[in-house]
């Protein structure tokens, strides 16, 4: 048979990997055609809405619920009295901590869900909510974590014995009540000698303060119970339905095939949609009783106060180098704001998340690291908003420390950079802190990188600037932020990564149709990464079947392979490796059933882009299309019909994407006011699937990085007041802030993954947020500033500037 068209047309049609194809879920997204958990709509649905607490901190002496019975519409009003014969007062977090789904006699946050008021519709629930009469005794509040750790104030009486002493916790014994955990890795008296005989020793403490994803859809969920068959369906924005049908089914009791966990379209995860919430498990109580379905929705203001924060680490280092700038140690101390309960989401063994990559892309070959978990008078969570569990604080603490070291060296902070690097040949690299990095090529990253913003013109110009500034030319500074990160992204390896016992692997089921389409299920969802298109990319090239002729399906625990879901940029290394195994075993088995059609020995046909061909005889070949039919058509010796294929994937190792990042910057000084005159971003996330994903991600993230670096923040008052719970007062970049980006890549394969890819969701901001905070703080080197704390919005830039004297 002749070839009608191209091997490279071939190749074209099936849009598989390394092709930029648009995305197929927008078609329905931009014409308002999702399905939003809010947009699920039951018979007879109920609404949830919570009562929370006014006080950050005080006894519940009393709840009177007779008011609000009385209300129209309201039919229910849940406290912790009624959650308690049920043993769902509390409930378990993913940290190994326990937290109150309603006040047990005390409230630890403001906000705190206290009452769950279940009516007709949400209005009917809001004013059920004003009739409810609750009676606080306040009591003293501590928002920060040094007093906390002095304090006589007991915050969590449920983790102290009778005569006041802490109970061990989840991961070993306490100093204090208010204490949860010390984590540590590295050698401490190695590191401290290294530091005490070094040429050149820098310290900076540092705050990287504490903040929210904020996403556009807030969480929330409809439970609908049905008493006939005894099912349990769950709606909900849950970045980890499989997790948390069984975290239901442990908790409630629910047997686990009686339940269902549907997460629908998401609209923004960034980790706020991890853990589990207390609304969850109140919609789903709500429902047994009533036997009705029952939506909970938060609004804004629920989501920023209540909902996992990120970050809040108060970060003290020191690192030591010789004369010429070779680092020879790093000692870090990290205090943990967790809130009222430690309801992060980390894997079990990582309290402080993957903190320990906090060596970076540098060859420090002595390091000790030590993270004090504390409780606080705040909101509960710790690990979102594209972190990629604690990487964003590892790398901002290293990135900034790199900078001190270079200001007490005297020397170029990119030079110093590129000394240390971990160099191509040393790779698989072993960091002092533990991890084995797969693979990397920073010499080559940061080469380019610095070339392409033509470095040196830059420094040049900036030296001058300084001069027009020191002769009263100009009254704007210039900035060249830097950054170079190493993500760690893909837990992970069963052997060390678990989320409440559930090992961190993950799956996808293929199943072929007769006409040569496919669906393809995994254990992951998407949130607005573009799941349903890269993924069928990745199958289009490993199957040979157009990635147009398949579907891709997440979110559905009755459908879906069993896997541990979306978030620390876990898909594409663990999900994507299972999808494209599970490809693999598809074409093995169509192989065969190729041979078997043309009449020859398995080993004498090869796959080719979309056939499989005999050796040596390129005109006698199968098309994926015809083994398809041909395995529901015919009966073929030895094989079983159909063409599905199955894999769950554990990684050997995790994949170490990195980047280059470049940001310049004017500084008006006496306004205080930084525009962004240029961003570079190089990201080498390994073999690229989709390129324009790929940038749309880094888009994103950079995005939010500005965000956070340059203003967003939340903020509490002394008496443990949300400063920011509305839009008002946190700040969400527009069009107006965002600059435009450059982005730019190196390929550095991952040597252990079956495609070689690693994740990239989370790398623009773990590598932003450092890069514009450095450009903030390079403008003022030359006047003498080491660090300033983020966030550097305009009024805190303005105060640098007047500190250093600059408004004389
Ligand atoms: N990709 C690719 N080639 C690679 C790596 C990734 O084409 N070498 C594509 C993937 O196929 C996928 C996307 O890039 O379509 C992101 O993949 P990955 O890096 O594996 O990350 P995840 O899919 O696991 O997404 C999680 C990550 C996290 S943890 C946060 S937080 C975050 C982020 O994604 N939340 C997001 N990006 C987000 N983007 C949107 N729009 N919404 C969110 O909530
Ligand atoms: Cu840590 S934010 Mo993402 O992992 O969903």
């Amino acid at each position: 048979m002749k070839d009608e068209i191209t091997r490279d047309e071939r190749i074209d049609n099936l849009k598989g990997m390394g092709c930029s194809r648009k995305r197929v879920e927008d078609a329905r997204f931009t014409q308002g055609k999702g399905n939003y958990v809010d947009d699920v709509k039951l018979d007879g649905m109920l609404f949830g809405d919570f009562v929370r607490s006014p006080y950050a901190h005080a006894r519940i002496t009393n709840i009177d619920s007779a008011a609000a019975l009385e209300v129209p519409g309201v039919l229910a009003v849940l406290t912790a009295k009624d959650l308690e014969p049920l043993g769902l007062h509390w409930m378990p977090t993913l940290a190994g901590d326990k937290q109150m789904v309603l006040a047990d006699g005390k409230v630890l946050f403001q906000g705190q869900e206290v009452a769950f008021v279940v009516a007709e519709d949400r209005y009917a629930a809001a004013d059920g909510i004003e009739a409810v009469e609750v009676d606080y005794e306040e009591l003293p509040v501590i928002v920060d974590p040094f007093e906390s750790l002095k304090s006589d104030v007991i915050l969590r009486e449920d983790t102290v014995d009778e005569n006041g002493r802490p109970t061990d916790g989840a991961h070993g014994p306490r100093n204090h009540p208010n204490h949860i955990f010390t984590w540590e890795a590295g050698d401490k008296a190695p590191t401290e000698e290294v530091l005490a005989n070094a040429e050149i020793v820098a310290e900076e403490s540092m705050y990287y303060h504490r903040t929210h994803p904020c996403p556009l859809e807030t969480c929330g969920c409809v439970a609908s119970m049905d008493k006939v068959n005894g099912k349990l369906t769950l709606w909900g924005t849950f970045q980890a339905p499989h997790a948390i049908r069984t975290i239901v089914s442990l908790i409630s009791g629910i047997e686990e095939h009686n339940i269902r966990v549907i997460s629908p379209d998401i609209g923004g995860g960034f980790g706020n949609k991890v853990g589990a919430y207390p609304g969850y498990v109140c919609s789903v109580v709500a429902s047994i009783v009533t036997g009705k379905p029952v939506k909970w929705i938060e609004d804004r203001m629920d989501n920023l106060m209540t909902t996992a924060f990120a970050r809040d680490y108060w970060m003290k280092g020191k690192i030591s180098a010789t004369k010429e700038g070779k680092i020879t140690g790093l000692h870090c101390h990290v205090t943990a704001d967790h809130g009222g309960f430690d309801a992060c989401a980390d894997p079990t063994k990582f309290p402080a998340g993957f903190m320990n990559i906090c060596t970076g892309s540098y060859d420090i070959p002595t390091a000790y690291l030590a993270v004090d978990g504390v409780y606080t008078n705040k909101a509960p969570g710790g690990v979102s908003y594209r972190c990629s569990f604690r990487v964003t604080e590892a790398v901002y603490f290293i990135e900034r420390m790199i900078e001190v070291l270079a200001i007490k060296l005297n020397m170029d902070a990119a030079e110093l950079r590129r000394i240390n690097f971990i160099k191509k040949e040393q790779f698989p690299y072993k960091a002092a802190l533990g991890w084995e990095y797969d693979s990397g090529d920073y010499h080559t990253a940061w080469d380019k990188a610095l070339k392409t913003v033509d470095y040196e013109g830059l420094r040049a110009e900036q030296a001058q600037r300084v001069e027009d500034f020191k002769a009263g030319k100009t009254r704007k500074l210039m900035g060249i932020g830097l950054s170079f990160f190493t993500e760690i992204v893909g837990a992970g390896p069963v052997k060390n990564c678990d989320i409440l016992g559930l090992g961190m692997f993950d799956s996808c089921e293929i199943r072929i149709h007769p006409t040569g389409s496919a669906i393809a299920r995994l254990g992951t969802i998407s949130q607005g990464q573009g799941h349903a298109t890269t993924f069928a990319q990745i199958l289009a090239s490993e199957i040979g079947l157009p990635a147009d002729s398949i579907t891709i399906e997440e979110g559905d625990t009755d459908t879906a392979p069993y896997g541990l879901g979306t978030y620390g940029s876990r898909s594409t290394p663990v999900a994507g490796a299972a999808t494209a195994m599970a490809g693999r075993k598809i074409r093995a088995k169509a192989q065969m059933i190729a041979a078997y059609l043309l009449e020859v020995h398995d080993n004498d046909v090869e796959f080719d882009v979309d056939r499989f061909v005999v050796k040596g005889a390129p005109e006698r070949f199968k098309t994926m299309k015809e083994v398809a039919f041909a395995a529901y058509n015919q009966a073929i010796p030895g094989i079983e019909p159909g063409l599905e294929a199955v894999s769950y994937y554990d990684p050997p190792n995790m994949t170490y994407p990195f980047g280059a990042y470049v940001c310049v910057m004017d500084i008006d000084v006496d306004t205080g006011v930084p525009d962004i005159r240029r961003f570079y971003a190089l990201d080498d996330c390994g073999t690229r699937i989709n390129p324009m994903i790929i940038e749309g991600q880094v888009h994103g993230g950079l995005t939010e990085a500005l965000a956070v670096a340059l203003g967003q923040e939340i903020a509490y008052d002394d008496m443990g007041n949300c400063k920011t719970g509305t839009l008002m007062d946190f700040f969400l970049p527009t069009a107006w802030e965002v600059p435009n980006y450059e982005t730019d890549y190196t390929v550095t394969p991952s040597p252990h993954h079956p495609i070689g890819a690693k994740g990239v969701g989370e790398s623009p901001h773990v590598g932003g947020v450092p890069c514009f905070s450095n450009a903030v703080q390079d403008a003022f080197r030359a006047f003498g500033n080491t660090h300033t704390n983020m966030p550097h919005d305009h009024w805190r830039i303005w105060k640098t500037a007047n500190e250093l004297g600059l408004h004389d």
